[in-house]
């Protein structure tokens, strides 16, 4: 036996022998722990929505939204099957709630932000006020909240529900319990929160609870008439075309907490610079068609189309029809704690 191996040996024998004591040698797995740059098991992937629709549809005829609490239909990054995870941090669901039926109310301590599209006029209801949904439109349930929808209309409701469910559970931090009755009572008017916190206007003394903003629903005709409105003025970012991001009007910080939101528009022809962050982002098309490049792979989208790039992937996007994209990604959180990184790949 060389030295070589007879020291490997002595210390495989002291690995085992710690074992039973529940410790571990760090020069083993070191490198794995405190890589030079991220180095994520989630994929690049792309749900086309015409393609995934269907399945949600026949999960319509075979469980009700009532049964089901709520019937969804999780959004699996392929590199992390069976963890109920589109991100590392993050869950993405479609939800598809039918005419006529509940979703019963519930809270939980995990975020979560709904995406709608597709439908008109359903609702869901936040602190005792209901809020009527259209395609585009960026709706919020605080943590705790609770929160119950419903569809009053003749046609199903579908959105993408986006929640931190895998940050809370890495946290051991879930809570949740059920109010016992489907729907809470309204005790507001329809547009009472956007009255109060959304246009301009703070009621005086207002003192925020929450670390959510009040505000919760973002219209989509709102946001749309922003974008085409700084259309006419603004200069085109490199990497992004014209995004905006999603903010608490009380303290002017991301929306949520937990979960950054954003919007944008490419126009048409448009081809973004190289980009990477370190904030795996979900991305939906709400508008238009295009394609973008993750890594070694691209994907071409249109309307609902959803796709996720991983942390520290690089990204590129072309629009080949004026194209409106909505993310979302950890990235608040990243922030607070000082590890959020971009490479806008100028240097
Ligand atoms: C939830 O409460 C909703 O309220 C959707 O619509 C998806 C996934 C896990 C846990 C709670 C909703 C959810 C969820």
């Amino acid at each position: 036996m060389t030295q070589e191996q007879k020291a490997e040996t002595a210390r495989e024998a002291f690995y085992a022998r710690i074992d039973p004591q529940h410790m571990t040698p760090l020069w083993s797995v070191m490198s794995g722990l405190i890589t030079p740059k991220p180095r994520s098991r989630a994929e690049a992937h792309i749900w086309h929505y015409g393609d995934v629709r269907p399945a949600l549809m026949e999960a319509g005829e075979l469980i009700t939204a009532k049964e089901a609490e709520r019937r969804v239909l999780i959004l699996e990054n392929p590199g992390l099957r069976g963890h109920s995870k589109i991100t590392t941090s993050l869950y993405a669901g479609l939800q598809l709630v039918l005419p006529g039926e509940v979703a019963p109310c519930h809270r939980h301590s995990q975020s979560a932000l709904r995406f709608v599209l597709e439908g008109s006029g359903a609702h869901t209801a936040v602190g005792g006020e209901r809020t009527h949904m259209q395609p585009g439109d960026f709706v919020i349930t605080p943590n705790w909240a609770w929160h119950d929808h419903g569809n009053e209309t003749g046609a199903p409701m579908v959105w993408l529900d986006g929640l931190d469910i895998p940050l809370v559970q890495f946290l051991d931090a879930s809570f949740a319990e059920m109010l016992g009755a489907d729907e809470q009572p309204v005790s507001r008017p329809a547009g009472d929160a956007m009255a109060r916190y959304g246009d301009g206007l703070l009621p005086v003394d207002f003192q925020s609870t929450s670390r959510t903003s009040p505000v919760f629903n973002y219209p989509y005709a709102r946001s749309r008439e922003a974008l085409e409105t700084m259309r006419r003025t603004d200069e085109w970012d490199a990497c992004h075309g014209l995004k905006m991001r999603y903010v608490n009007p009380v303290d002017g910080d991301y929306a949520m907490p937990t979960m950054a939101t954003f919007i944008q528009l490419l126009p048409k022809g448009f081809q973004t610079r190289g980009y990477r962050s370190s904030d795996a982002t979900v991305f939906v098309c709400v508008e238009g068609s295009g394609s973008t490049t993750i890594g070694e792979v691209s994907f071409a989208w249109g309307k609902n189309d959803i796709f996720v790039a991983p942390s520290w992937h690089h990204l590129a996007h072309q629009a080949s029809e004026d194209a409106v994209l909505f993310s979302y990604s950890d990235r608040v959180v990243q922030e607070k704690l000082g590890l959020w990184r971009e490479d806008r790949g100028n240097n």
